[in-house]
């Protein structure tokens, strides 16, 4: 097993980590900025190592300052969390010279997933279905034929953009001569990669993705998935698995192409694999993720497997004991935001009274505790509530009743726990009608 573990992150998912290690009792090092002095994660850590200003790019985001913290602090292996350096092979490949675990995939499986046009030809080649598109990087005169033989509208995506980064909808031939070129010049701009490519707009669609686990010995199991389809500018808000819309019988073909696919790319760890669904029920594959999910909870909480528990074990060497895997009932997340209900702006500040909710079914994983101070610089998750139900509409009811009893307040500290409590009411959500438009509907 591993020693000492480095945690190259903050807030909610640090300490998440921090509570994997001291169960299979491994040590832990938080590293923190300035800002996060009184962070729980360097509360709750073994040891902690300032490494900078608050300011990301010199502190968490600062892969020399981070190299520092792990050479210092003697750790054996490096966990990235989602966000910040979790997906930079560049990252993942120092850590490794320097003879320390990167709990993730190798920096080649990073390289490759980061280029979305070459994991399309993979995911072609296992039998993963693809939206109808240029399949490969295109120039403006093979994008304008592409969309006059699949039809508009169509969207310019960025080979190395992803999760909704470097992507346009165009909706005729005079916007595509216009944007084409623009678009180029973006993904070159943003990337230093200038690829685009073309695909089918897919109207109304719901975002659904397959968790995976791979270890070393090249054996995957795919752990159900979950759907995200309420989200807002690309932020999911609320998650749940499993997808009342996917049927066992696609559900059961998704995973094997999904196993298929991170044999070929010789994937290790936990991972994720999009898809976007018509609503004929139909999958395209859009990308695959990297890195442990903010939304990981809910697919624990329907399987029982501890997903960064295994994480680490994988890391390790050990070999995947998970071989058949169960699903029980129905697990919703939502995502409790520092924002304001109105603006959706982050609102920032103390936290001078804080009543979690409990009882059967309920998990809040949190870096809050009252009297900490919600720092401006970061992203604005202060919670994420985690509901499970015998039945969806018990986990509905539940996490009502559990948003009812959540009580997040201070000067100047806003959060989203109302919108959720409304979301939760709506007709669509309760049907299970809802796509990755209905928070943009709903709020009008
Ligand atoms: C699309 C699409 C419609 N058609 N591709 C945005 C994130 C990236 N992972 C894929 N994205 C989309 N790709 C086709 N061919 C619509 C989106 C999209 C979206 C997808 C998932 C969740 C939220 C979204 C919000 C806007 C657009």
């Amino acid at each position: 097993m591993l020693k000492k573990v480095l945690i190259a992150n903050r807030g909610e998912i640090a300490v998440r980590a921090i509570r994997a290690c001291r169960e299979l009792g491994i040590k832990t090092v938080a590293v923190y900025s300035e800002a996060d002095k009184d962070s729980l994660h360097v509360r709750l850590a073994d040891e902690a190592i300032c490494i900078g200003p608050p300011e990301p790019s010199q502190s968490y985001l600062d892969v020399p300052r981070i190299m520092s913290a792990v050479e210092i602090s003697g750790a054996d292996a490096v966990y990235p969390g989602y966000g910040f350096l979790s997906e930079n092979p560049k990252f993942a490949e120092i850590v490794q010279k320097s003879g320390v675990k990167f709990v993730g995939p190798s920096p080649a499986t990073l390289e490759l997933i980061g280029d979305k046009i070459k994991t399309k030809e993979i995911a072609k080649r296992v039998g993963l279905p693809l939206v109808p598109g240029s399949n490969g990087a295109t120039d403006m005169e093979k994008a304008l034929d592409v969309a006059r033989e699949i039809g508009y509208p169509v969207v310019l995506k960025a080979s190395a953009g992803g999760g909704g980064r470097g992507i346009r909808i165009v909706f005729n031939e005079k916007e595509l001569r216009e944007k084409f070129s623009i678009a180029v010049q973006e993904a070159e701009v943003s990337f230093g990669d200038g690829r685009v490519y073309v695909e089918k707009f897919i109207i109304n669609p719901k975002h659904v993705e397959f968790q995976v686990l791979a270890d070393s010995h090249g054996n995957v199991v795919v752990l159900g998935e979950r759907e995200c389809s309420i989200q807002r500018r690309h932020q999911k808000l609320v998650e749940e698995a499993p997808s009342v819309a996917v049927e066992e019988s696609k559900r059961k073909e998704i995973e094997e192409a999904v196993i298929e696919f991170c044999r070929e790319i010789g994937y290790e760890g936990a991972g994720t694999v999009e898809f976007l669904m018509d609503e004929e029920g139909n999958f395209y594959f859009m990308e695959m993720n990297g890195r442990i999910q903010v939304e990981h909870p809910v697919t624990e909480m329907v399987t029982g497997i501890d997903i960064v528990k295994w994480q680490l074990r994988i890391a390790a060497g050990e070999k995947l004991k998970v071989r058949k895997v169960r699903r029980n009932g129905y697990a919703i997340e939502m995502r409790i935001n520092a924002e304001d209900p109105n603006t959706f702006m982050p609102s920032p500040g103390k936290v001078e009274e804080l009543v979690l909710p409990g009882g059967m079914g309920v998990r809040v994983d949190t870096h809050l505790y009252a009297g900490y101070s919600v720092p401006p610089y970061y992203d604005s998750l202060l919670a994420k509530l985690i509901v499970w139900g015998e039945t969806r509409e018990e986990a509905i009811s539940r996490g009502l009743r559990a948003l009812e009893e959540f009580i997040i307040s201070g000067e100047g500290l806003k959060t989203n726990i109302e919108f959720h409590k409304r979301l939760l009411k709506t007709k669509e959500f309760k049907e299970g009608r809802h796509h990755i438009g209905f928070v943009e509907e709903m709020m009008v």
